[in-house]
């Protein structure tokens, strides 16, 4: 018998490991020795194995988050004991107010809802979660519900705004940077809504979005909220859909735009580690191409506005070229969208950009699943500064497919 049991465990220790068993073996560290003034490679793990397969990506993505949350982020906690939620409507409009918490507290906030006054689809309404308010037009059919993210987590100026609003009344004096925050609050949402017999939502048809700050916020909830299946950050500029390495060419090549140095002093996005690199970033293993890559495969579609040069137009155009390599790998560069225009102020949203955005719509949100959403493109306005793709993205694109 016993023999027996050394022979099994001798042969269960050479059987190549199933996929399955493969993400026993992904190790995640939050801190990697690294240094590299380009662009990191996404299709490298951390000790510098490839990453080949859909099954590969499934460890990288793990050791992508685990490094966001530790150089930039802050830990994002789970989903704590108690989530409940109370649903009042009247007409079209509808408060939802979402508890969540453990035995020795909870928190609460109220999230309003926009419905369609039309009738509702057999599988429930496909909704869109808008940061604080919302700054893009919605196509007929789709209900808003507009999350208070400033109140889970105050974004006023730093330091007075660190760890203030609701999440760090419940969680106390935590690592997680407001955007943490506000990713574990929409969570929270989608957690009470998975539980509501009463608000009637196709809950495999969620987007997201919010401009500027609230750009940034929309693509951590992307990245981190696998739920979530249309992600649409505009104008997110620096700490959103830009590179912090593109960032700080940019502005060592003379342009006026937003870097690291400026954004951590400016307010509480980030967990106050990453002041430490803030001025070393060629030290982070990754970049918000990685960030973005999260996302992947589903859908991305981030606008940006050349007008406004603090919003880093080069960085943003450079580090969405970079997360579109990831798409690609996957077969699927038609889920990540990046349009890039100039002519109007911060945060407005001229028709002409429709077209891109209602693609995105009818076919992640809406059932349209042949609707063409090839939409990559940039006006090039980088105010004399260069981009150069060979240098700044050094690596081959493998195929996962
Ligand atoms: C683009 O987002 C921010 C930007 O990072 C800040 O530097 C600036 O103060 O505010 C922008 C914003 O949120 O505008 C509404």
């Amino acid at each position: 018998m016993m023999i027996l049991s050394l022979l099994l465990l001798a042969s269960s220790a050479l059987a190549a490991p199933s996929p399955a068993d493969r993400s026993l073996f992904c190790n995640t560290p939050a801190y990697v020795p690294y240094n590299n003034a380009v662009l990191p490679n996404p299709f490298v793990f951390d000790n510098g194995a490839p990453v080949q397969s859909f099954a590969d990506w499934d460890c990288r993505r793990s050791q992508i988050s685990a490094l966001i949350q530790g150089y930039e982020a802050g830990a994002l906690p789970g989903r704590p004991p108690l989530v409940s939620s109370t649903f009042a409507r009247s007409g079209y409009k509808a408060n939802f107010t979402v508890t969540a918490g453990f035995p020795s507290g909870t928190i609460s906030w109220t999230n309003t809802i926009a419905y369609p006054n039309t009738t509702a689809p057999g599988a429930g309404w496909p909704l869109v979660i808008a940061y604080d308010g919302l700054s893009i037009p919605i196509p007929p059919g789709v209900a808003v519900l507009t999350y208070p993210n400033s109140l889970i987590a105050e974004q006023n100026s730093s330091p007075a705004s660190r760890g203030v609003g609701l999440f760090y009344d419940l969680y106390g004096n935590v690592s997680a940077s407001s955007m943490t925050a506000w990713v574990w609050g929409v969570s929270r949402v989608i957690d009470a809504l998975e539980e509501s017999d009463t608000a009637n939502f196709n809950l495999a048809k969620i987007a997201v979005t919010g401009c500027s700050r609230d750009g940034k916020g929309t693509l951590m909830a992307g990245a981190f909220e696998t739920r979530i299946a249309l992600t649409i950050p505009q104008e997110s500029g620096s700490g959103g859909d830009t590179c912090w390495r593109l960032s700080k060419y940019e502005q060592d090549s003379g342009d006026v735009v937003q870097q690291a140095t400026e954004i951590v002093q400016e307010n509480v996005w980030f967990s106050t580690n990453f002041d430490n690199y803030v001025y070393n970033i060629s030290e982070l293993p990754y970049d918000h191409h990685f960030l973005a890559g999260m996302v992947a495969p589903r859908a991305l579609l981030s606008y940006e506005n050349t007008d406004v040069e603090w919003l880093s137009p080069l960085s943003a155009y450079g580090c969405m070229s970079a997360a579109h390599t990831i798409y690609e790998a996957m077969g699927i560069a038609d889920h990540h969208g990046f349009v890039q225009v100039g002519n109007h102020s911060h945060c407005a949203f001229p028709s002409y950009l429709e077209d891109s955005l209602f693609a995105f719509f009818d076919r992640f949100l809406l059932d349209e699943p042949d609707t063409n959403t090839n939409y990559f493109s940039t006006n090039g306005v980088f105010n004399g500064t260069v981009w150069d793709p060979g240098y700044w993205i050094p690596w081959a694109t493998p195929r996962f497919w």
